[in-house]
């Protein structure tokens, strides 16, 4: 697939040229998911470049999820994510989601504290003068596939030690009887910036799903208002509709 060189195509950085090259590679099938990329070495011979330039290469091909790297014995054709499908009529939480399908949840924090309110957050959690506001940012992975990245603000009467959140929201909500019992939820598209692509291990532009929950508890009183960012190639969401009566 590099016949005649990297460097004999197209223009810009040789990199870049010999990133292309392995990217159509993929898109035509002549490299499958699981197929192994050609060693460093054999790359820089068949494209006619620098073991530096397909170093380079590889790596942002890796970044960008299209190849994977595994330990002791090189890197691979990166096998395509499987899609989720969430349920749009029923109240779950993303733990209880994945567990259901079998699949090992994980997150990672990149945030977790009490903080100042936003006027967004004031208004919409009707928080009282003076109230702190929780807030939890966490990437949201099912076995081991970065699926979407998630910031929470809750009042910070409901969740005073959001540091101490280690697994499920919900889960912590119940115990102090504050589970959600209703939402609304508010799907919209957006393209992903740099930090949240890197993030969910995509091109950076890629395209999300943007869902905002606010959720209520039996009272009225609302729980959590979060907004998530959703890979658009790893996750459907699907309702079941009904004629109307
Ligand atoms: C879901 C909810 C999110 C909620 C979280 C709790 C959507 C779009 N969002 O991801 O609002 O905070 O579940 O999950 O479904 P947890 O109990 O696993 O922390």
């Amino acid at each position: 697939f590099l016949s005649g060189g990297a460097a004999a195509r197209g223009g810009g950085p040789l990199y870049l040229r010999l990133r292309r090259s392995i990217e159509s590679a993929v898109e035509a099938g002549v490299l499958g998911p699981g197929d192994a990329l050609p060693s460093e070495r054999d790359l820089a011979d068949l494209a006619d470049v620098s073991r530096v330039t397909v170093r380079k290469a590889v790596r942002d091909l890796v970044a960008h999820g299209l190849l994977k790297r595994r330990q002791g014995s090189g890197t691979f054709v990166a096998l395509p994510v499987e899609r989720v499908e969430q349920s749009l009529s029923v109240l779950t939480s993303f733990t209880e989601d994945m567990a259901r399908r079998g699949l090992a949840v994980r997150s990672e924090f990149f945030d977790r504290g009490l903080y100042e309110p936003t006027s967004e957050e004031t208004m919409t959690l009707g928080l009282s003068a003076g109230e702190k506001v929780a807030r939890i940012g966490r990437l949201r992975m099912a076995n081991g596939n970065p699926l979407a990245i998630e910031r929470a603000s809750l009042s910070g009467r409901m969740l005073p030690h959001p540091e101490e959140l280690d697994g499920s929201l919900y889960e912590a909500l119940d115990k102090v009887g504050a589970r959600p019992v209703r939402a609304i939820q508010r799907i919209s598209a957006a393209l992903l910036d740099d930090s949240d692509a890197a993030r969910l291990g995509v091109s950076s532009g890629a395209p999300s799903l943007v869902i905002e929950r606010i959720s209520y508890l039996a009272s009225g009183k609302v729980v959590e208002f979060t907004r998530s960012r959703y890979r658009a190639d790893a996750y459907d969401f699907v309702a079941e509709l009904r004629l109307a009566e």
